[in-house]
């Protein structure tokens, strides 16, 4: 199995080969790509050296599995040029999310419909995944009507030049590169990626259009709020559930609790729920703070968080390959 990771220097790329290398990932082969000002740098796996490649190198040594984070107009422009010599691209970006031709994929949710055919296959947007891993096991149960949203997200998810402006303003420098119209330190940004016309941010509408698309059902109403907060290691997700059917906030957590890839931290007696904190470097979903909203009838409130750099974007990824391997669909 030849897997070529593309955009290998950055920020999720590097945590792709972090996270094939922790889970052991069958690869007999592997082929960092990046653009040409990275081509011979040299990147560490499981101890070994290997230089950086070109996209046509890459392209030309005809990898079984192309792991893409390397932006969407690199992605729209490189991945049918992969996908033409028989490699299944995994791309992160959201260059594909919305195209009715190709799947988006949370593996806990939505695997199944993967076939060997999809030839590029979308990682969706890291705050949606975290959300619908917990969503999906409820709306099996209960039937979601609507969802609201708000996140409090990482400045990871930017990229690094937004860790940069983090750490240079903690140090007091105020002179930096800028990620954000503003300061990220001691603030709040309520907005995350562009506006769109509708007042919505594209982050916003990211969460609303992928969750109806990665649960199979456009009645499920999302409405969301996306907002920037001065943390790294995680995103934090406030959601309001409402439910066809009515529920028992025990069975939830019960639900939760044995759900894959959901760790349950709901013990408000001990002060315990889930933070970005305990989150870093984690592939799964921690869900807490589940109570019933006792404003409406059928309505739950829950606390979600996870790695948006691992569950959010990397660990997805390789998820997906590691279905691909094992129903043998490349
Ligand atoms: C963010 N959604 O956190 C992005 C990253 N994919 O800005």
């Amino acid at each position: 199995m030849k897997i070529a990771v593309v955009g290998a220097t950055g920020l999720v790329g590097t945590v792709m080969l972090k996270v094939l290398e922790e889970r052991n990932f069958p690869l007999t082969e592997l082929i960092p790509v990046a653009s040409e000002k990275s081509v011979g740098k040299e990147i560490t796996f499981k101890g070994k050296k290997y230089a950086v490649v070109s996209m046509d190198t890459a392209i030309s040594m005809r990898p079984d599995i192309a792991l893409f984070s390397a932006g969407g107009s690199t992605s729209l422009a490189e991945a049918p040029r992969f996908a033409e010599v028989g490699t299944t691209v995994i791309d992160n970006s959201s260059a594909w999310r919305m195209d009715p031709s190709k799947k988006l994929v949370v593996p806990e949710v939505n695997a199944s419909e993967l076939s060997a055919d999809d030839k590029i296959i979308a990682n969706p947007n890291c705050s949606t995944i975290q959300m619908v891993v917990a969503l999906k096991p409820l709306h099996d149960k209960y039937k979601i009507k609507r969802v609201v949203v708000s996140t409090y997200q990482s400045v990871t998810g930017t990229g690094v030049k937004a860790v940069e402006q983090l750490m240079n303003e903690r140090k007091g420098i105020t002179d930096g590169p800028m990620a954000y119209a503003y300061p990220i330190d001691l603030n709040v940004i309520p907005q995350i990626d562009v506006f769109q016309d509708n007042g919505y941010t594209k982050e916003e509408m990211k969460m609303i259009l992928e969750t109806q698309k990665i649960m199979g059902d456009n009645n499920i109403k999302v409405t969301a709020t996306t907002v920037r907060i001065p943390v790294m290691g995680g995103h934090s997700e406030s959601v309001n559930i409402e439910f066809e059917n009515d529920f028992d906030v025990t069975e939830v957590k019960n639900l939760l609790a044995n759900t894959e890839g959901i760790i349950l931290v709901d013990d408000p007696a001990n002060l315990k729920y889930p933070m970005p904190k305990d989150a870093h470097e984690k592939d799964e979903v921690f869900v807490g703070r589940i109570r019933r909203d006792e404003s409406l009838p059928n309505t739950l409130n829950m606390w979600i968080v996870a790695d948006n750099l691992r569950k959010g974007a990397a660990t997805n990824a390789v998820q997906i390959a590691e279905y691909l391997v094992k129903k043998q669909l490349v």
